[in-house]
């Protein structure tokens, strides 16, 4: 299977850590979102990253479906199908929805200051906040859900890594909880192998 995404993005991060923890092999071609005529473009009509096309040609559009997907393959299970499956669901989300409102903060503040709507980025950052106080109050050791590493994991640690790309500020003294589960997961290889470049 081929991997489009670019390697600033969350979303792709979160879906190339499963495929490193599944030892999935693909191909992964490094591609901007947005661009007209370019390969990322022909595979995927919405231009966006990630796109994953299955070696049937098969194109998967969203990395909601692509963990699906990748975690249906033989080997390690990481969305559980016990009842914790609902709870690993719900990191995923909260995961998403901070990358989306960190996304939106950041493509908000590019406007050129007379477009810029200052409550719209205002409201992102609450966005965050909420979901950040969230994760404090039920973050409980090592790994979010099922006493094990899963999805939960790798979709709260990939967008809060997005945090600290792209609205660089000191979460960390508030929500000390969830700083120390973040420092610790980052530890594992998936997470090392898919960091973001420095700079
Ligand atoms: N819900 C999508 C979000 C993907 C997304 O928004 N990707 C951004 C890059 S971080 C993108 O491709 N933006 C370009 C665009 O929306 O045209 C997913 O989970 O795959």
């Amino acid at each position: 299977m081929k991997l489009y995404g670019s390697l600033t993005s969350p979303y792709v991060r979160k879906v190339r850590i499963l495929l490193a923890e599944k030892n999935i092999q693909h191909e992964f071609i490094v591609s901007p979102p947005a661009m007209d005529n370019t390969e990322l473009a022909a595979a995927n009509p919405l231009g966006k990253v990630p796109a994953l096309v299955l070696d049937s040609g098969e194109l998967l559009i969203d990395s909601g479906l692509h963990v699906e997907y990748i975690d249906s393959l033989p080997g390690e299970k990481f969305i559980p199908a016990d009842d914790s499956r609902w709870v690993v669901l719900n990191w995923h989300e909260l995961g998403n929805g901070i990358s989306d409102a960190v996304v939106a903060r950041m493509l908000e503040g590019r406007r050129t200051p007379e477009c810029q709507v200052a409550d719209n980025i205002k409201k992102q950052e609450m966005k965050v906040e909420r979901a950040m106080q969230y994760s404090e109050d039920r973050i409980r050791g090592e790994f979010l859900a099922a006493n094990r590493l899963t999805l939960a994991d790798m979709s709260l640690g990939a967008a809060l890594s997005y945090i600290d790309l792209r609205w660089v500020h000191d979460w960390r003294g508030r929500f000390p909880k969830t700083a120390a589960w973040y420092e610790n997961i980052c530890q594992r290889d998936s997470f090392l192998a898919t960091a973001f470049p420095e700079g």
